[in-house]
């Protein structure tokens, strides 16, 4: 059965609360100070069920809402939700200042469809009544209700509520189903203890749906709550859906860590916010609005106060739009799309409202310009050309596909089925980066490394490590994605751990390679009984640095070996020794270090490092104090 909610708006005394009466016999007026001041002030609840003429079958859930300008707030917080709007004109007063400002608000809201309902019709005669129908076509040309029906009836005698029935079926299967399969939100509007159940939240499901076991977030502290019980429109339920008046018995909460204002959604998916870009426009009756003023800001059943910054204006003009930035004093979740409402900070009006279109707006921008044509994007019906702009603005840092889902409120296969069709966005695994960005990461990573091998010509590369953490916003597997590729097409090489530019060796200056040679040439003539390290930097004539360089070089190529700290051979003459040493096994399992001393001529100085080496090349093993030779 579709479910459908129907909020009534209009001025105090206008005859809502009794129409919702008239209509479903619920006392939507609740409260005992309601009943004694005669008097709406917070939202009331009431449900009826329809059948259409085609024998379709409907559940309407009723928001009443107070009339009265002090509690617009309550107003507001009920009226977020609403698929359809029952405009209640009294017909011997006609339009009132709260029905215009209840219908602006329902215009600010992007409420599409109503129904204008002329109460208290008995109490005036029959001209009057055509009388007051011609001042509301007036009033309502060019909006949405341009052409709705107007139904005069009578709370008190039941006239007209026939007609109004048939009007609100027919009204309400034109509204189109709520998304059952978007990710869940439900924002609380009451909150109550009930004997022998617990905590008791109420509100509106404006997108997905809950089941009874549900683990949900609690919006904006992150609090987890448990769905323990389910009700829809007053029976039990095992499961509520987008559209449905949702009430929820709730475990992993108390009435007081709860209330009006907060959201329940689906956990781990979105984050609470405290500035949004929103489409901001300013109602042709309001002041203008400066650029940094403080306002109210309501959406859904929250409200904050808020700090507007206008973008590129000093001001927005009444009636007109432009995109904004609203700074909230409490963090709330909102994602695009969702609507809101201003009123000025003093006096208290409504004064516009708008939709949001980025949740996540970054700290800084760097061109205004395309700021707003970003967000112009996003305004836009297009969703594959949001998703993409989306995904570009995040650049070589790619977003992933979690990331996207928290700032459009999508579920990750509605993602899917929209990066399918969006064939410039690469993907890797949850990781998405548009292909120019792509391209402008491979260019970087061969740049990186010719900018490396420039600066040090001695060395054959640079370690991938190394490459990788100067890539460090790069997420790991599009590192790898881009190396991959960059090696393809060979405009890298990667040899051992080194990754270099092909053809592009080691460079070396003359004097450098003379005093290579140089080094090399001590080592190799000295054999075992080698000079100290320093004693033949300082022969160099280049300076230290580059000297240093030269060793680390010749030592990675193994041309020279390091055995301790102050010792370096050069590998011919270690190899030589392992000769000797293996050939003096003919004679001897056993050395010691005297026989090491007479049989390589060298000092003690050099043997014990040597035989210690030796060991640790399992070329010889220690026992006691010989050497058993392997
Ligand atoms: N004669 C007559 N009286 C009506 C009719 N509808 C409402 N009333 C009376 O008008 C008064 C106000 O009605 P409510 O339904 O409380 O008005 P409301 O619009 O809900 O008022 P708020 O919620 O405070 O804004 C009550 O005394 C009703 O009995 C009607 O159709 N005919
Ligand atoms: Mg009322």
């Amino acid at each position: 059965m579709k479910s459908v909610i129907v909020g009534t708006a209009g001025h105090i005394d206008h005859g809502k609360t009794a129409l919702v009466k008239a209509l479903t016999g619920i006392d939507a007026d609740r409260l005992e100070e309601e009943k004694r001041r005669g008097i709406t002030i917070d939202i009331g609840f009431a449900h009826l069920d329809l059948v259409t003429p085609e024998g379709e079958k409907l559940h309407l859930g009723f928001v009443d809402v107070p009339g009265h300008e002090r509690f617009i707030r309550n107003m507001l917080a009920g009226i977020g939700g609403i698929d359809l709007v029952l405009l209640v004109i009294a017909a011997d007063e006609s339009i009132k200042p709260q029905t215009r400002e209840h219908f602006d608000i329902c215009r600010l809201l992007n409420v599409r469809r109503g129904i204008v309902v002329l109460t208290k019709s008995d109490t005036v005669d029959a001209e009057t009544v055509e009388v007051v129908r011609l001042e509301v076509e007036d009033f309502l040309r060019g909006s949405f209700l341009d052409g709705a029906p107007i139904v005069p009836v009578s709370s008190l005698t039941g006239a007209g509520l026939d007609d109004l029935k048939r009007w609100l079926a027919r009204v309400a299967s034109e509204v189109p189903a709520r998304n059952s399969q978007a990710l869940t939100r439900l924002p609380i509007d009451r909150v109550f203890t009930m004997k022998g159940f617990g905590t008791v939240v109420t509100g509106t499901l404006v997108a997905g749906s809950v089941r009874k076991e549900d683990e949900l977030e609690v919006f904006p502290d992150g609090r987890r709550v448990r769905v323990r019980g389910i009700q829809v429109h007053d029976a039990a339920a095992e499961q509520s859906i987008a559209g449905q008046r949702t009430a929820l018995n709730l475990a992993g909460a108390t009435t007081e860590e709860l209330s009006r204002g907060m959201t329940l959604a689906t956990p781990d998916t979105f984050r609470a916010t405290s500035r949004v870009d929103t489409l901001l426009a300013l109602l042709p009756s309001a002041k203008p609005l400066k650029d940094g003023a403080r306002v109210h800001f309501h959406a859904y059943t929250m409200e904050t106060v808020a700090q507007v910054r206008i973008y590129g204006s000093k001001q927005l003009g009444p009636g007109s739009e432009r995109f904004a930035q609203l700074r909230l004093a409490d963090r709330t979740l909102l994602v695009p799309g969702d609507r809101f409402i201003l009123r000025q900070f003093s006096p208290v009006v409504t004064i516009g409202g708008g939709v949001v279109v980025e949740n996540t707006p970054p700290r800084r921008i760097s061109s205004q310009d395309s700021y707003v044509d970003f967000l112009g994007v996003l305004a836009g019906t297009d969703r594959v050309a949001s998703l993409m702009a989306r995904v570009q603005a995040q650049g070589q840092r790619g977003v992933t596909i979690a990331e996207v889902a928290a700032r459009s409120g999508l579920r990750t296969a509605e993602l899917q089925a929209l990066l399918a069709t969006a064939p410039m966005i690469a993907r890797f695994d949850d990781v998405l980066i548009d292909h120019s960005s792509l391209e402008t990461l491979r260019k970087a990573l061969v740049s990186a490394v010719d900018t490396f091998q420039k600066r040090n010509p001695l060395v054959a590369g640079v370690s991938k490590e190394e490459v990788r953490a100067s890539f460090s916003d790069t997420p790991p597997r599009v590192f790898d994605r881009i190396l991959h590729e960059n090696l393809q097409q060979k405009k890298l090489q990667v040899v051992g751990e080194l990754v270099s530019l092909p053809g592009r060796g080691v460079v070396m200056k003359e004097d450098e390679a003379e005093s290579k040679k140089t080094i090399e040439q001590a080592f190799a003539s000295a054999g075992l009984k080698v000079p100290t390290l320093q004693d033949v930097l300082a022969g160099l004539k280049i300076d230290k640095a580059r000297a240093q360089k030269i060793v680390t070089l010749l030592l990675r190529d193994k041309v020279l070996v390091k055995i301790s700290e102050d010792l370096v051979f050069h590998q011919t003459a270690l190899q030589a020794l392992r000769k000797q040493i293996a050939a003096y096994k003919v004679q001897s399992a056993k050395i010691d270090v005297g026989k090491f001393k007479d049989l390589t001529g060298v000092s003690r100085k050099y043997a014990i490092p040597l035989l210690e080496y030796l060991d640790r090349e399992r070329v010889t093993k220690r026992v006691g104090d010989a050497r058993e030779i392997l």
